[in-house]
């Protein structure tokens, strides 16, 4: 394993005494060329993804870490979950991980790792608990990620899971909140991209067992054309089989029953299915089926146990209420072609959430008030050749992240420093609020604007688009496309990581929330218990926040739905005490040994490393009250009676030992530098310790 003590660069970079982007990148590179991945930016973490095996994730390294304060041992994800645990023990505050970086850096491997070895160091109790919250992560993985060019094993959702701890501080269970599954890859895959690995995985299984072929009416992966947008490499069968063998048996230690799981594969082969009817066009007006398509219908009625002329309904008719009264429209082929992928994306999310909801069935500690430990993982920010509202929704999240972040290390910081009196050089930051008003601020901000168009009978991209560009025109953060040229069809947002342009075409259509209610009344009479459940299953996160259902006018949009979400999720993160680990991706080929240093230099301006170094070198990052310093530390003094209360606290900061520069003291609070409280606390516990063995002393003389 990697020898703890190694010495190689800056292990804090808060210590290096010049600090640019440029020696923090140097400092990055030689520490990743000794296979060292991890180093502080005071209690911050870097993370360097090696993309290779390193031997600092066994055991043997989780006993180390244990017990072990943050900074004693060389940076690690280890020491960042081993601080934020300790913290809910020692001052019974909820904690919260979070994890961020760009696409493949390494967020949910670091997820991954916190979840390991906070199962392991509580493990004694019920490690039944423990063993479901990881094979949690097995079920989540096999249907909320896929192969993409940037990663191979890309999460498609961001997910916040919640380990819950009882008054014993063991864990008692896990509450998962899961955002914005990507639906768009289940009926259409870019080259080198693939559709979620649980479609492989099952088609692979029938391959091998002829029982599951048969039950589920499976057909060689060639066979979807779901499966085949992309021309990517062939599948290894022999691989995806045994990566299905994982995910039963995950199902099976979440006791989730036979037949549930059953209606489950039964939905994801009817998807597969789906893809594959074509339609026939019968006068311009009418849709039809092929010939070829009536195996493909009666099978998929089969599988979710409709009778074959409602299923058929829900593919080739609209319904319309007007004013009460419902009227059927046949639909034309592009609008039966568009609404079949439709139901394939309806019933892939709803078949997510509703697992992530027996999951958290499941793992759920069922007390609303227990302690947690939060971790993060959630998509980092995106800027590609074509961006659409997907990456729209994935950038606000950034967004988000990036405020809260600056909240808690800059601005909070600094707002206390001034009305405390503190002496400090002020650290500019890139304040992003103006962006994220443009975003989200009623009554006039993207979404909204979107959600108008989205609320419209002849609602366009276009209406929205031109809105916008009248709307915004002067807005700093806000431009009308790449060039004029594109200006009727994009427009761009000056993010604090940079400029992204958006094409415009499909956001209203996205954004509108195409519920397919009419499938799922039909699916709520099937003979399958498992799809009948499913048809009645309604997002919880997503009751409340809903308007009164009926009219179109009122119906929550996509990223209505979405902002309420991220807002609840920024709420939970504002009560706890945040840690954070910035992953860094070092190169584009997902190769090891290889460090790109400008590509590393992009990411470490955006994560706004320098500055974080800069401000916790300069600022005092733990701040006391006066009167808990006085409680905490009044035994390192032997002399208690001072006239002046402040004279008393300059006394015991004194008597440390430590120089002036290392604290302060405000009006209301002591401020100290992280070495000095170090000292104080190692000075606190052998006052302790010599007063517990003089006790035992006496103790022993009279009795
Ligand atoms: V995405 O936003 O979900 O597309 P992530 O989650 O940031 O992305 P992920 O954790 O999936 O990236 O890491 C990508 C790949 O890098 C993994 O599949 C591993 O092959 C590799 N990786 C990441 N971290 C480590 C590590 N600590 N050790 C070895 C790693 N390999
Ligand atoms: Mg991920």
């Amino acid at each position: 394993m990697m020898s703890i003590g190694r010495r190689v660069g800056f292990a804090d970079m808060t210590a290096m005494s010049e600090i640019d982007e440029i020696g923090i990148n140097q400092n990055l590179n030689v520490r990743y060329n000794s296979d060292i991945i991890y180093t502080y930016t005071g209690s911050i973490l870097l993370a360097v993804n090696p993309y290779k095996t390193i031997n600092i994730f066994n055991k043997q390294t989780i006993s180390e870490y244990h017990m072990c304060k943050l900074g004693d041992l060389s940076p690690h994800v280890f020491a960042v979950a081993e601080a934020a645990y300790t913290s809910i023990v020692d001052d019974n505050i909820n904690q919260a991980c979070v994890i961020s970086g760009e696409s493949g850096a390494g967020k949910t491997e670091s997820t991954k790792f916190i979840l390991q070895y906070l199962c392991t160091i509580t493990s004694n109790v019920s490690s039944w608990v423990q063993q479901q919250i990881l094979e949690a992560n097995t079920i989540l993985e096999a249907f909320g990620n896929a192969k993409t060019t940037r990663n191979d094993n890309s999460s498609r959702f961001g997910k916040f899971m919640q380990v819950c701890f009882d008054d014993n501080n063991c864990i008692k269970g896990c509450v998962i909140l899961d955002y914005l599954l990507e639906q768009s890859r289940i009926t259409f895959q870019s080259v080198g991209e693939r559709n979620y690995h649980i479609m492989y995985q099952l088609v692979a299984q029938g391959q091998k067992n002829i029982g599951i072929a048969k039950s589920f009416h499976l057909r060689p992966p060639e066979f979807y054309k779901y499966l085949n947008t992309s021309n990517s490499e062939k599948i290894n069968m022999n691989i995806e089989s045994k990566k299905f063998d994982a995910v039963t048996m995950a199902f099976t230690v979440l006791q989730i029953p036979q037949f549930v799981i059953d209606g489950v594969f039964k939905v994801l082969s009817s998807i597969l299915w789906l893809g594959n009817i074509e339609f026939i066009d019968v006068d311009g007006e009418v849709t039809d089926f092929s010939r070829s398509d009536q195996e493909a219908i009666s099978i998929i009625s089969n599988l979710l146990g409709l009778s074959r002329c409602d299923f058929k309904n829900v593919l080739l008719i609209r319904q319309i209420n007007v004013r009460g009264n419902i009227t059927e429209i046949p639909l034309k082929i592009k609008e039966a072609l568009e609404n079949r992928h439709a139901l394939a994306k309806a019933l892939y999310s709803k078949t997510f959430t509703w697992l992530v909801s027996k999951i958290n069935n499941c793992t759920n500690p069922g007390q609303d008030d227990a302690k947690f430990l939060g971790v993060l993982d959630i998509f980092g920010f995106e800027n590609f050749s074509h961006n659409s509202f997907e990456q729209l929704c994935i950038n606000y999240t950034n967004e988000k992240l990036h405020k809260f972040f600056n909240h808690y290390v800059f601005a909070l910081e600094q707002s206390i420093y001034e009305h405390e009196g503190i002496h400090f050089n002020h650290v500019e930051f890139t304040d992003n609020t103006p962006c994220l008003e443009l975003l989200e601020k009623p009554p006039r901000c993207v979404f909204k604007l979107l959600t108008e168009q989205c609320h419209m009978p002849k609602g366009s991209d276009s209406a929205f688009l031109s809105n916008m560009h009248t709307e915004f025109e002067s807005h700093l953060n806000y431009i009308k496309g790449s060039d004029r040229r594109h200006w009727k069809t994009e427009f761009g947002i000056k993010h604090y990581a940079g400029l992204v342009i958006y094409a415009v075409g499909g956001f209203v259509e996205k954004n509108r929330d195409v519920q397919q209610d009419v499938m799922f009344e039909y699916m709520s009479c099937s003979k399958d218990v498992f799809i009948k459940d499913l048809s009645k299953y309604q997002d919880i996160q997503f009751i409340n926040s809903s308007y009164p259902r009926g009219s179109s006018k009122s119906k929550c949009t996509v990223s209505d739905n979405f902002r309420h979400q991220l807002q609840s999720l920024i709420d939970v993160l504002q009560n706890t005490k945040p840690w954070y680990v910035r992953c860094i991706k070092p190169n584009l080929q997902k190769r090891p040994n290889n460090y790109n240093s400008s590509l590393v230099l992009d990411q470490l301006k955006y994560l706004g490393v320098v500055d974080i170094i800069r401000i916790r070198r300069e600022g005092f990052p733990i701040h006391f009250s006066h009167e808990d310093f006085e409680v905490k530390y009044k035994c390192l003094i032997k002399n208690k009676s001072f006239e002046h209360p402040q004279k008393y606290l300059t006394n015991i900061l004194e008597k440390s030992g430590m120089p002036p520069t290392e604290w302060q003291i405000g009006k209301t609070k002591i401020f100290l530098r992280n070495a000095a409280y170090e000292l104080l606390e190692t000075n606190r516990k052998d006052k302790i310790y010599k007063n517990a063995v003089i006790i035992q002393k006496i103790w022993k003389r009279y009795y």
